[in-house]
């Protein structure tokens, strides 16, 4: 077989196997649950880095093991194998492509970034207030505090977090989001629930003892569920 056929199959075997693979990513769903806009940006974005390594992998993978196996020496052949030469043309095209996939990733990842920031404008305000070990949630607009994390469908949320004591973060897994409590200062984050159901949140910062029992529930609810939510809970309030 010539270079140029065993050069021909190499790229044949990559070139299925890639498909293979990222036909395998695009079947899968990496996040478990996604039930916010923030966490369709995040799954998006694990979904094109998973789909854009595969053929990086192949590349690495199809001609180790293609050489190893079709190339291999005889037992008893102790020669050195031929000197290697530069190709600068080689050498060219993958530090242009390389450059060119960054580039392109760190694009896609800024603009998820920004989306996931958005604007300052929300339906709903909520102060996470965080202390070892617990969650507390406070509604400013509708003067209702409470233990679990009551939120409408379909409105963009804005939950800034604070910190009594000591380093926290508050995680909803299924939103997608994530930020630290830090005493002292006050964080915030938007989110954008999109389906309703029971969710949870989790302290992600370690905190202490109780830090694994650090969690809090999260309810998703139609508006018209919420707003009789808020009503029931408005009248304990002095
Ligand atoms: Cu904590």
């Amino acid at each position: 077989m010539t270079a140029r056929r065993d050069l021909a199959v190499a790229v044949a075997i990559w070139a299925v196997l890639s498909a293979i693979g990222v036909v395998v990513v695009l079947g899968t769903q990496i996040l478990p649950v996604i039930a916010s806009r923030e966490a369709e940006v995040v799954n998006g974005a694990f979904v094109m880095l998973t789909v854009a390594s595969v053929p990086i992998l192949m590349l690495v993978v199809v001609p180790s093991a293609y050489s190893a196996i079709r190339f291999r020496a005889s037992d008893d052949d102790e020669t050195d194998g031929p000197p290697i030469h530069g190709h600068r043309a080689f050498e060219a095209g993958w530090v242009v492509v390389s450059l060119v996939l960054v580039i392109g990733l760190a694009a896609f990842g800024t603009i998820g970034l920004l989306e996931i920031r958005g604007g300052p404008d929300a339906d709903l305000e909520v102060r996470a207030e965080s202390t070892q070990w617990a969650w507390e949630f406070a509604y400013p607009d509708l003067g209702v505090r409470s233990k679990e994390l009551v939120l409408p469908v379909d409105r963009r949320v804005r939950i800034t977090i604070v910190s009594d004591d000591v380093l926290h973060s508050f995680y909803v897994p299924a939103f997608g989001i994530k930020q630290d409590a830090v005493p002292g200062r006050v964080t915030y984050l938007h989110v954008t629930p999109t389906v309703t159901g029971t969710y949870g949140a989790q302290c992600a910062e370690l905190c202490g003892l109780g830090h694994t029992k650090m969690v809090a529930g999260v309810a998703v609810l139609e508006l018209s569920e919420f707003e009789a939510w808020v009503a029931e809970q408005q009248p304990q309030q002095p």
